[in-house]
């Protein structure tokens, strides 16, 4: 099987877009298959920064991209980051991105409805990137979506729109907020219709063909698994499934299409947005992890909450997942410390546990149990094999196969696409 499925197994920021990149140069088409522009990857070619959020990573290797039906797309932000990739170059065109019809699309009032209710949570704030990813995905089970290829019929878009207002509207009143006329939604769908119509296909279709004829998909998660809507710290989630599972789901293909289902962990743990975090270092030394592996969101530039693995997290996400073999990236930001740590097992209320509990007051209760181990001193940043690893390196590494039971099968060392070392 040729396939490959990247997904985080954390909360997100493992470091999928420079795996996916090094993956891509061996496919033919990369696939996003849920979330939208609330992710963010960051690319490194040849000392060239790229920063994509909705687009597949694969655009800049040249390879096909698809945004696959299970995405939820902001036709606003897919425009601007074709505008915006296009200055460094790259050029996106119909031919090149295929766009699923079927994607619900994220409107002005979906963003507003976000933030508004974010503002409103208080204290119980989730965290969202406030891009309407919640709202939109709410509207596509609902069964009142505006779908891409809506915008292809004016009169059915008329009728969508009042009843998507009719959802709406009191909603926003209800939280404060201005609400929308059917004028003003209906002329900002028509305005984005003839520039993103050109890209709308039946995706399903194509990457039928593409695999009929033995060409290579590779599907590229976004988010984690400890994201995922079923599987994660609930409700501190995004709105989708992240798993490999929702690959097939959310591009229109079938469950065994997946194929090699590889799990990006970080060396360590980060988290952006509020939810629990059993291994989280609030001292001198979840600074120096932040400081060192450069924490910050892509999309919307906040700190990283950072902490040791947690490897009770990353063996749930294994097995849920649907991982095969595990990549682990930023390893060299631990370098040079005199300790590290693996969290092995908790402790809520006084009791070992060996699962993380599934209730919200449960989760934020339990304590780390900490394995800790020797560091290493020499610099592992920017080694291409094994034996540049320092012993006590390799130990680590080996601990984390043992403890997740997965296989380490890469290894990245920089963000540099070839600073990666194929393990097994
Ligand atoms: P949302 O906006 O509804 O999906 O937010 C819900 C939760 O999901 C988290 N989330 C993320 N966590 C890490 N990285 C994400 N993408 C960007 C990045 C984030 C950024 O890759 O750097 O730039 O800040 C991402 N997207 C969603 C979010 O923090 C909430 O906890
Ligand atoms: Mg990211």
């Amino acid at each position: 099987m040729a396939n490959v499925t990247v997904i985080g197994t954390q909360w997100g920021d493992e470091g999928k877009g420079k795996i996916v990149d090094w993956l891509a140069s061996r496919a033919d088409v990369v696939v996003r298959f849920q979330g939208g522009h609330n992710a963010g990857h960051t690319l490194v070619v040849d000392g060239k920064v790229y920063k994509l959020s909705l687009l597949p990573s694969g655009v800049v290797s040249g390879k096909t991209g698809v945004i696959g039906n299970g995405v939820v797309v902001d036709p606003t932000a897919l425009l601007a980051e074709i505008e915006r990739v296009g200055q460094q170059g790259l050029n996106v065109t119909p031919e090149n991105l295929w766009v699923a019809d079927t994607v619900p699309l994220i409107l002005p009032l979906h963003g507003a409805l976000d933030r508004a209710r974010e503002a409103a949570r208080g204290e119980h704030q989730i965290g969202t990137t406030g891009r309407g990813i919640g709202p939109a995905y709410e509207d596509k089970v609902g069964r009142r979506a505006i779908r891409l290829c809506d915008l292809r019929e004016p009169e059915t878009l008329e009728w969508k729109v009042d009843e998507l207002l009719r959802h709406h509207n009191p909603l926003l009143a209800s939280l404060g907020q201005k609400t929308f006329t059917r004028e003003e939604v209906l002329s900002h769908l028509n305005e984005v219709a003839p520039k993103v119509l050109p890209y709308a296909c039946h995706a399903w279709d194509r990457l039928d063909a593409v695999a009929r004829q033995g060409r290579r998909i590779l599907f590229e998660g976004a988010q984690a698994v400890m994201l995922d809507v079923d599987h994660g710290t609930y409700p501190f989630v995004t709105s989708s499934n992240t798993v490999a599972a929702q690959a097939g789901t959310g591009s229109g293909m079938g469950p065994r299409s997946t194929g090699f289902v590889l799990g990006i962990a970080k060396a360590y743990v980060t988290r952006v947005g509020a939810g629990p975090f059993p291994t989280e270092l609030s001292d001198e030394t979840g600074r120096r992890l932040g400081e060192r592996g450069h924490e910050f969101g892509t999309v919307t530039g906040r700190p990283r909450r950072c902490g040791w693995f947690d490897a009770v997290l990353a063996r749930r996400a294994v097995r849920v997942g649907g991982v095969n073999g595990l990549a682990l990236t930023k390893l060299d930001v631990l370098d040079g410390f005199d300790e590290v740590a693996i969290c092995t097992g908790y402790e809520l209320d006084g009791k070992r546990i060996d699962a993380f509990p599934s209730a919200p007051g449960a989760q934020a209760r339990v304590k780390p149990i900490l394995e800790f181990m020797p560091g290493w001193k020499e610099n592992t940043a920017g080694a291409r094999s094994w034996a540049e690893l320092p012993a006590q390196a390799i130990k680590y590494v080996r601990r984390i196969e043992e403890l997740t039971g997965a296989p380490v099968t890469l290894l990245s060392t920089s963000p540099e696409r070839d600073d990666t070392i194929l393990m097994h």
